[in-house]
């Protein structure tokens, strides 16, 4: 066998061995790169004779085309199979089940969703939702609602005051949300519909109280509002937020210093078991407090008593999700136990609406 024979047979052994792409090259490279062996013998020819030049440039050149071809042919065959491999390692079995994401783990607290029951309801009403600050100064929380300056009816709301100021004032943590609507009245023309649901303070702690828990209030103000339109909006809540279609209600009359007249509401109950069972039974269950709105409340927020009325209510939103959610005591809401979580907590995309149904 010639040595372009030799070399051709060993170059093409070369390439049937190479187990890659990147040896393939190499192999490539040592053959028809400018310092391979085949580049090499073509460089001969220019040293040769025209006659000789002729037949052994057409023997080199067939070796090269040989050569060149079967390169080609292995890179085929290499990149197929380095395809195939990936293929079979990046696998994706669609038909297996899908791994629990945080989303699937996570809870929504009772009281959120709650709180959420709440506005979707009230807001498929018409209520718009307005909020307001924590630290409240006297006049906002008390004065304007109709508290006289040392009456009683202060102190009855165990309120948290901060330090005097110089001049005397001083600040507190509101001790209802009625506040937010005095902003309301003094920043928006009637009519007004609005709640305001929100972190209210009280110095008080047991079972089923907190020093800090939550409140929604509502308040209507337009020229013929009366009791019979407020009875009507409050029925209608409590039959969409406990989920039953007939509710009884009970109004007893009472005493607030910004409603007059005032009233409470107790819903009809059964109790049994620990459970509670709304629309049937003999017990009563006070659930909110209500009224027409004090004239000194309308004239303190710039409102015209003799050509407005108002009505109001409030209600406290931990006690509420604790009768619907039967959760018989309300320092767990504050646990941040994710046992207690994961047995009372909501899914995070069950969102209540009133098609899908509130806590379904
Ligand atoms: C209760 C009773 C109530 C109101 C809140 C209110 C607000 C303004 C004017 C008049 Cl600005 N009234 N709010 C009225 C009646 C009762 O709450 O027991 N809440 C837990």
């Amino acid at each position: 066998m010639s040595n372009l024979e030799n070399l051709q047979s060993q170059i093409l052994a070369d390439i049937a061995a190479a187990a890659d792409e990147a040896a393939l090259e190499a192999v490539r490279v040592s053959a028809l790169g400018k310092k391979g062996s085949i580049s090499a013998l073509l460089a001969t020819l220019g040293k040769m004779s025209p006659d000789e030049r002729k037949t052994e440039g057409a023997k080199i050149n067939l070796a090269k085309d040989a050569v060149t071809q079967a390169l080609t042919a292995r890179r085929d065959v290499l990149k197929n199979a380095a395809l195939d491999a990936r293929l079979a390692s990046e696998t994706i079995d669609v038909t297996l089940p899908l791994r629990d994401t945080p989303a699937d783990a996570g809870r929504i607290h009772p009281l959120s969703q709650t709180w959420d029951e709440l506005t979707t309801i009230f807001a498929d009403m018409g209520f718009a939702v307005a909020e307001g600050p924590d630290i409240e100064t006297d006049d906002y929380n008390f004065t304007k609602l109709n508290f006289p300056e040392g009456h009683p009816a202060r102190e009855m709301h165990d309120t948290f005051f901060f330090n005097p100021k110089e001049d005397g004032s001083r600040l507190l943590l509101r001790t209802h949300t009625s506040p937010v609507q005095v902003r309301t009245m003094l920043s928006q023309k009637p009519p007004i519909r609005v709640i305001c649901p929100g972190r209210t303070y009280r110095i008080d702690s047991d079972a089923t109280h907190t020093p800090q828990f939550h409140q929604v209030e509502g308040l209507v103000i337009d020229k013929g509002s009366h009791l019979g339109h407020l009875k009507w909006i409050l029925h209608e809540f409590c039959k969409a937020f406990f989920e039953v279609d007939n509710i009884n209600m009970r109004f007893r009359p009472s005493f607030f210093p910004f409603t007059e007249p005032s009233l409470e509401v107790d819903i009809q109950c059964r109790r049994d078991k620990g459970e509670i069972r709304f629309g049937e039974g003999e017990d009563w269950l006070e659930i909110l407090g209500c009224g027409m709105v004090h004239p000194n409340v309308l004239r303190a927020c710039d409102i015209d008593p003799e050509v407005y009325q108002g009505f109001a209510w409030g209600m406290g939103i931990d006690r509420i999700a604790m009768l619907k959610y039967g959760m018989p005591d309300l320092r767990a809401f504050f646990d941040a136990d994710v046992r207690w979580l994961d047995h009372y907590g909501f899914r995070p995309l069950d969102i209540p609406t009133l098609f899908g149904g509130l806590s379904a």
